[in-house]
C-alpha cells in the first residue's frame, strides 16, 4: 500500500508506522488519520507482524498536535467528522489485537500527546516534550485527553497540564507515568525495537487478553472486571500455547509457539 504522510516498514515481527510531515512536526490532518487507520488494519492481518510501533519523522516532533493550519479553517461539520474520525482510530488501536508502542522522538502535543495515550506503551527520547496545550488556543482537549491524562498521572496533575497548557519534560513525564522509559535520542528506536521483539516472542493470544481483560476492565466495576479476566484466563485452556507454556516448564524447554 502507497502512503502520502506515512512510511511503513518491517522489522523482524514489528512493524514501525512513522508519521512523515516533518514540515508541520507531523501534525495530524484527516488524511493523516485515514492512512493511520489503514495502515494499523493492513498490519494487524499481516501474519509476520506482532507489534505495532508508531513515531514521528524527523528530529523533532512524534506529533504536534491536529493539523492546525487545517483546523483554522474547519465548519463545525468537517470539526465533527475529524471528532468521529479520530475518535475511531483511537478506538481501533486500543482494541487492536496487536500491541502498538508509540516511541515518542520529540514533541508530543494535544492530538500527538493523545495519539501517545492510546498506544499501549510509551517510550520517549529524553529531549521530547509533551502536554496538553489546548486552553493557549481557546479550546480543551478533544481527543480523549480529558480522560486519559488523569488515567495515566493522577486527576490533579492532568489538571494541572490542561489548565497551564505547559509542556512537560520526557524525564518529569516519567516520573508522573506518562510515559514508560526514557532514552537518548539515538538510542530510542534500538529501545524500543528491543522491548517490541520481546513483546513479539510471547504468545499472543494470551497477550491479546491480557490487553483486552486491562482495556475493558478497566471499564467495568472491579467485580465484573476480575469475573471477566476469569471468562478469559478460561479462554486461555482452550489454545495451544497453554498447553505447549506448560509441557515446555516440564520438559525444561523453552516454549514453541503457534498463536493458536
Ligand atoms: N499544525 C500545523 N502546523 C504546525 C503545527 C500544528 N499543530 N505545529 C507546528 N507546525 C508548523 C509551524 O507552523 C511551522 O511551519 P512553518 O512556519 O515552518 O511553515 C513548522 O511546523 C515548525 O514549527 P515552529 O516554527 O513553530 O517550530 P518551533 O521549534 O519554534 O516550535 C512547537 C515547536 C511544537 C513548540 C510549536 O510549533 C508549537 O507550539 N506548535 C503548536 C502546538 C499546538 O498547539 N498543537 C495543537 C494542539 S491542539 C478535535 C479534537 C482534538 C484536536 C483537534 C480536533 N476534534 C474533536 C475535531 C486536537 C487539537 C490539538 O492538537
Amino acid at each position: 500500500m502507497v502512503y502520502n504522510n506515512l512510511l511503513v516498514e518491517i522489522d523482524q515481527r514489528v512493524a514501525w508506522v512513522t508519521i512523515n510531515r516533518p514540515k508541520a512536526l507531523n501534525a495530524l490532518n484527516p488524511d493523516t488519520i485515514n492512512e493511520l487507520s489503514a495502515a494499523i488494519g493492513s498490519l494487524e492481518q499481516h501474519p509476520s507482524v506482532k507489534v505495532i510501533v508508531l513515531t514521528g519523522s524527523g528530529d523533532k516532533a512524534f506529533v504536534a498536535g491536529a493539523d492546525l493550519a487545517l483546523m483554522k479553517t474547519f465548519s463545525p461539520v468537517q470539526a465533527r467528522s475529524f471528532a468521529l474520525q479520530t475518535g475511531s482510530l483511537f478506538r481501533q488501536i486500543e482494541n487492536s489485537p496487536r500491541v502498538v508502542i508509540a516511541a515518542i522522538n520529540g514533541y508530543a502535543l494535544g492530538g500527538g500527546c493523545e495519539l501517545a495515550m492510546a498506544c499501549d506503551l510509551r517510550l520517549a527520547a529524553e529531549q521530547a516534550q509533551m502536554g496538553q496545550p489546548e486552553i493557549n488556543l481557546g479550546i480543551i482537549p478533544g481527543w480523549g485527553g480529558t480522560q486519559r491524562l488523569p488515567r495515566l498521572v493522577g486527576v490533579s496533575r492532568a489538571k494541572e497540564m490542561m489548565f497551564t497548557g505547559e509542556m512537560v519534560s520526557a524525564q518529569r513525564a516519567l516520573q508522573i507515568g506518562l510515559v514508560d522509559h526514557v532514552f537518548a535520542q539515538d538510542e530510542l528506536f534500538s529501545h524500543t525495537q528491543k522491548l517490541a521483539q520481546t513483546i513479539a516472542s510471547k504468545p499472543q493470544i494470551a497477550i491479546r487478553l491480557i490487553k483486552e481483560a486491562v482495556q475493558n476492565g478497566m471499564e467495568m466495576d472491579k467485580e465484573k472486571a476480575i469475573r471477566y479476566e476469569a471468562d478469559l484466563f478460561g479462554l486461555c485452556f482452550t489454545t495451544e500455547d497453554q498447553r505447549e507454556g506448560m509441557s515446555a516448564f516440564f520438559e525444561k524447554r523453552s516454549a514453541v509457539w503457534k498463536d493458536c
